[in-house]
């Protein structure tokens, strides 16, 4: 419910007298409205955090560890915010147990994080590093310690520097799949959730075409179509291997950052808009893993761009999933319109508001229209907000504390949405919120902060900042209030 006013609600009253016959409100409405209910989740709602291997791990020499394409991007001078890298992080490789004792002092009921490919596999292929996985298991055995739901990512964008030609070869996507079943055949005893790749688009488009991301390419359309592929080539491979070797009752999906439309204004013709704007918008993603299929606008647009297809892909592709999982931060708008298409995408004004990062704008009904749109669409039987938070000018007070109240704003507004999601009956399983603590934020560097645990890269020391605080009542209660 949208909260009004005393004055409005009693000024929309009168006006209704109007057309229809007056009800006096009833003490007990009142009552319910001074004293409104918590918003309460779903029984074994799942409150996470997220993080991901290079983003906080460090020692990246270490116990036979080779360089991932991100070593060697955030070495290279100019592509990293003041040439910050991953060398050191969080040292979270060193520190993992203090790190799940902050989840475990937050309630937290699962961690996601992901797992350094290069740590497995240093050239990519070929062969295993033991100690790699060792690293893993002590990871996974102090979470279990903690009654804390282990869920992994595969592939975080860091990729094995030594696989020739990277993401631009369709070999990739078989060593992927390799890995992967390596991985689920030795850690699905105890780990039961796995998501293959996280956000398609940032290590494709952002790597390949913007040349932002490692590797840092600038490629032609058509090129860049075919690393896209490969990125859901892979997926599909790594579904198909894991459900080969994983032990029963493993649940697969997939953690993407989709572009979800929210309707300019809730009526049916623009919620339709909303609708065909995020199955179209996703046409090389999303909607191709759910699908099965690239949609034949996708394909009639990039027409001699189109990535070229092999016989059989598209069903690999389209492996039936057991979950999906979605990374929500910035909004995108919807309207409908008389084009073919029947929608129209809103441009945002200068005045949108935005959080620490320039292109986090503040969205928080996007949660909502995710898990609507999404679990309407393609019938998705579970879902998992996989990433939610933003970045904050965090700084620590005379006291020592991190008073992160924008930040508490943020997530209080985007859970409120969520609750939305849950009510309605949209088959929502889990939260993880982006991030656990302050890490390496990609060509950012460590100029902006995501964490709800404040880092002193200085002297790793963690500090709970007040969003920490926030989180562990939200758990506690398994409530928004
Ligand atoms: C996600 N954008 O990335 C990633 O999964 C995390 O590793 C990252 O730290 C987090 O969100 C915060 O950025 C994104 O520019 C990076 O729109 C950039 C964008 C979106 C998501």
């Amino acid at each position: 419910m949208i909260p009004i006013s005393r004055r409005h609600f009693l000024a929309s009253l009168a006006g209704a007298t109007a057309l229809a016959s007056y009800q006096p409100i009833r003490k007990s409405t009142w009552a319910q409205m001074a004293n409104p209910k918590p918003l309460s989740f779903p029984a074994n709602f799942m409150w996470g955090c997220a993080t991901a291997a290079y983003q906080i791990e460090g020692a990246v020499n270490e116990d036979g560890r080779k360089p991932s394409i991100w070593d060697t991007f955030s070495h290279t001078p100019g592509k990293t915010h003041n040439g910050d890298t991953g060398d050191i992080a969080d040292d979270s490789y060193h520190l993992y147990k203090e790190d799940v004792k902050l989840l475990r002092n937050l309630g937290a009921k699962c961690y996601r994080f992901s797992i350094s490919w290069s740590r497995i596999f240093p050239d990519g292929t070929g062969q295993p590093n033991p100690k790699g996985l060792d690293y893993y298991q002590r990871v996974v055995d102090e979470l279990l310690n903690n009654e804390i739901v282990p869920y992994i990512t595969l592939f975080h964008w860091d990729l094995p520097q030594a696989l020739p030609g990277g993401w631009q070869s369709r070999d990739t996507c078989k060593a992927f799949a390799d890995y992967a079943a390596y991985v689920t055949a030795r850690l699905s005893d105890r780990v039961h959730h796995f998501f293959t790749i996280n956000e398609f688009g940032c290590f494709t488009d952002d790597g390949y075409e913007t040349g932002e991301f490692a590797p840092g390419l600038k490629l032609a359309p058509g090129e860049v179509n075919q690393v896209r592929h490969h990125g859901v080539l892979a997926h599909g491979m790594a579904v198909r291997a894991i459900r080969a070797r994983a032990k029963s009752g493993t649940e697969i999906g997939l953690a993407q950052n989709a572009t979800i439309f929210v309707p300019v204004i809730e009526t049916a013709e623009h919620i339709e808009a909303a609708r065909r704007a995020t199955r179209e918008e996703n046409a090389p993603f999303l909607t191709a893993v759910l699908e099965g299929k690239y949609r034949d606008s996708y394909l009639q647009r990039e027409g001699e761009n189109a990535p070229k297809v092999k016989a059989g892909d598209m069903e690999i592709i389209g492996s039936p999933l057991d979950f999906v999982g979605l990374n929500v931060y910035d909004p995108a708008y919807a309207r409908s319109d008389s084009s073919p298409q029947g929608y129209a995408i809103e441009d945002f004004q200068t005045s949108f508001p935005h959080m620490a990062s320039p292109w986090l704008r503040i969205g928080p009904e996007g949660i909502y229209w995710a898990v609507r749109l999404v679990s309407e669409m393609w019938k998705s039987r579970a879902l998992y907000i996989t990433e939610n938070g933003c970045s904050a000018d965090d700084v620590v007070n005379h006291e020592g504390r991190i008073e992160d109240t924008d930040r508490v704003m943020f997530l209080r507004s985007y859970l409120t949405q969520l609750h939305r999601a849950a009510s309605e009956g949209y088959p929502i399983k889990g939260y993880f919120l982006w991030s656990l603590l302050d890490n390496f934020e990609w060509a950012d560097g460590y100029s902006k902060r995501f964490g709800i645990h404040y880092v002193d890269y200085k002297t790793q020391r963690r500090i709970p900042k007040l969003s920490a605080e926030w989180y562990r009542e939200v758990i506690a209660k398994n409530a928004v209030e």
